[in-house]
């Protein structure tokens, strides 16, 4: 009676150290989701440099084909380094607004998997 007590006991301490082990991995798993903050930093860059425009300046207005030459700087959206280069505008009008040698700032996004200008503000 008294060694099926024990064995009892015995098997209640495996039982609770058992369910205490998973809910400290479990609160270790969150733990370390929490504190690895490159998913947060991710949506933060991304959050942060859709509001905050890129510059760059006009190269080339190509009206009938619908696409922008842009010298541009680093595009932290993007994951792109300063270059130039053609893009597609989001609005046909937004090549109206523009000429060669005009200083942009703009908002550079993947749309159908081509670069797109999603929105264009002229530097005076
Ligand atoms: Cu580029």
């Amino acid at each position: 009676m008294k060694k099926i007590q024990k064995v009892a006991v015995i098997a209640l301490m495996v039982v609770m150290l058992g369910s205490a082990g998973v809910a400290v991995h479990a609160q270790g798993t969150k733990g370390v989701e929490g504190t690895n903050s490159s998913s947060d930093k991710t949506m933060a860059t991304a959050s942060a440099s859709t509001e905050s425009m890129s510059e760059g300046e006009v190269k080339k207005v190509d009206a009938s084909g619908g696409k922008l030459t842009i010298k541009h700087g680093p595009l932290a959206n993007l994951d792109m380094g300063a270059m130039t280069m053609v893009f597609r505008v989001k609005d046909p009008e937004m090549l109206t607004q523009v000429k060669e040698g005009d200083k942009i700032k703009f908002i550079a996004e993947k749309v159908n998997g081509a670069l797109t200008v999603t929105s264009l503000q002229v530097l005076k």
